[in-house]
């Protein structure tokens, strides 16, 4: 069996699998928010963060992977285990002294992870993707490495608030006492890796091409960037080693588990370039979108081309090449919102709720950002709302479902427009996607036909896919097995709405045009 592990903004995810049968054996997560409140992070990050600070408690993760195994461990015979891989919510940051490796090294399985681990944070928190603090540290390092086009054409991003360089940066500026003390920065996904590994783990290029810090050309740290960002960091940083590689054996600790002593430990990478992997898109052909906390947009690509606008993003693709990928950050967190202000429940949002309204909702349109937005810019403190008086003055709940919906879908085509492709055939995945009525939507504003896959979880599964492939199994014959559209689950578009959602974009742009909390 091979194990795959997502620890993602609200959640802790493991899935096995057993190829031999194709079978998912069992998963099981751990919720942050209501299964360890002792962290005060109800929706996964520690709230009330000043100045766009969002960051994680790195203690809740390494609780809640104990918690996670032990549970499983209750269910599944963790003998059987050949590899594990892992994916992590991308951009987040662990930071290490010196005892790191010594404390890895040494842990002891009458102990907790987190109890013998945190000893060792040189950063008691971690700031994760949802940060916006970086403004200053992106412009500088900008200014730093000779401009925007130069760090998007050696990074594959443009400096971006919630990638890890500036998030380094901001560190090194403000508290440079314990950046200095700081022997290790890891990702998320490198950090858990090191801690199933017992030893330090590299970082692979899906989730290192996340940091404004690697060349992607050469899948090495760049010195440019490097040095743009701040004094001594490439022996700070992890090496940079193939997705599909084995960092070592596991850790003696998860004999606890009953892991056996040869359970080898994969790479880790990104949830995004895992859910790639998981969807079974990672050759050109499909473009998935993942409604989870954040939403998604992402496609495998043949090479590498860069956002203009420096909103999108080009990541290392775990089965070689590369991939694109566009974030918006108000996905679930704008829709519960809305959800509990008009005091409803999904159905609501789905074909019931939506059937009250027509395509195009009458010419109401809504910019769907309740909070700070990262596609585009913007520091919105809530939606801002164009149509009739009763509409813009928050009234009629399916009309702001709609027009909540409409502007996501809308505005999630204008930004990946730059992409160049005509969208064949979309896999839909995350919490969302199960929403019958918002695949629909999804389906008509695309004009391409939408799937869903039989599997939820495409990022722990693409995690247990690259543990297989690692391991020396075949991953596209894999795919072939795991990756199988669910049942019926294929929506096809709407085509009588088509000219309906042409005209909706043009006035959705004037509408984002116009708006002066547009940070440009
Ligand atoms: P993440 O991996 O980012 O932690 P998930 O992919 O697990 O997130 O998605 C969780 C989110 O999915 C929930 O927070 C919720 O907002 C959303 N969700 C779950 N069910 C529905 C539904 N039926 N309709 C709309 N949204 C839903
Ligand atoms: C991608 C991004 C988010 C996180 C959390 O760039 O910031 O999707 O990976 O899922």
């Amino acid at each position: 069996m091979f194990l795959g592990i997502d620890s993602s903004t609200q959640s802790l995810t493991g899935l096995l699998i057993d190829p031999a049968t194709g079978q998912i054996v069992q998963q099981t997560s751990v919720n942050f928010g209501s299964e360890l409140p002792q962290f005060g992070s109800p929706s996964g990050f520690i709230p009330g963060g000043k100045d766009g600070e969002v960051h994680g408690d790195p203690q809740m993760w390494l609780e809640a992977l104990d918690l996670m195994l032990s549970r499983l461990s209750a269910v599944a015979d963790l003998s059987k285990v050949v590899a594990i891989a892992g994916s992590g919510q991308q951009h987040g940051s662990v930071y290490l002294d010196a005892t790191f490796n010594e404390r890895l090294a040494a842990l002891d399985a009458a102990g907790t992870l987190s109890g013998q681990l945190s000893p060792a944070f040189s950063r008691a928190t971690s700031p994760i993707w949802m940060d916006t603090s970086t403004g200053a540290e992106c412009a500088e390092i900008t200014a730093a490495a000779g401009g925007d086009e130069m760090i998007r054409k050696i990074s594959g991003s443009a400096a971006i608030e919630r990638f890890t360089g500036p998030q380094i940066r901001r560190f090194f500026k403000t508290d440079p006492e314990s950046y200095a003390r700081t022997a290790r920065v890891h990702l998320i996904s490198s950090f858990l890796a090191s801690v199933l590994a017992g030893k330090d783990a590299a970082i692979d290029p899906g989730d290192g091409s996340g940091m404004n810090l690697m060349d992607l050309a050469s899948s090495d740290w760049s010195d440019l960037l490097l040095d743009a960002t701040a004094p001594g960091l490439r022996a700070k940083l992890p090496a940079v080693a193939p997705t599909q590689s084995i960092t070592g054996t596991i850790a003696p600790y998860f004999s606890k588990y009953g892991f056996s002593s040869s359970c080898k430990v994969a790479r880790f990478t990104g949830d995004n370039p895992a859910s790639l992997v998981g969807m079974g898109a990672t050759a050109p052909g499909n473009i998935v979108i993942s409604l989870g906390t954040s939403d998604t947009f992402f496609a495998a690509m043949e090479g590498p081309k860069t956002d203009p606008a420096g909103f999108g993003h080009v990541f290392g693709n775990p089965a070689g090449g590369f991939m694109s990928l566009i974030c918006f950050r108000n996905g679930s967190l704008a829709r519960e919102a809305l959800r509990d202000e008009l005091g409803v429940d999904w159905s609501a949002f789905d074909v019931e709720g939506l059937a009250l309204t027509a395509p195009g909702n009458a010419g109401n349109r809504m910019l769907p950002f309740f909070g700070p937005e990262i596609t585009p810019r913007g520091d919105f403190d809530g939606p801002v709302r164009k149509g009739d008086a009763e509409f813009e003055s928050g009234a009629n709940p399916p009309v702001q479902i709609r027009a909540l919906l409409e502007g996501q879908f809308l505005n999630m085509r204008l930004h990946s427009q730059w992409i160049g492709v005509k969208a064949d055939r979309i896999r839909l995945t995350g919490g969302a996607s199960q929403n019958n009525g918002i695949a629909r939507l999804v389906a008509d504003i695309f004009q391409a036909p939408v799937e869903r896959l039989a599997i939820g979880n495409s990022a722990a599964l693409g995690a247990a896919l690259i543990a297989a492939a690692a391991a020396g199994e075949d991953l596209a014959k894999l795919q072939a097995v795991f990756c199988t559209t669910a049942e019926d689950s294929r929506i096809e578009p709407d085509r009588s709405t088509a000219a309906v959602y042409d005209e909706a974009i043009v006035s959705y742009a004037g509408l984002l045009k116009s708006n002066p909390q547009l940070i440009s």
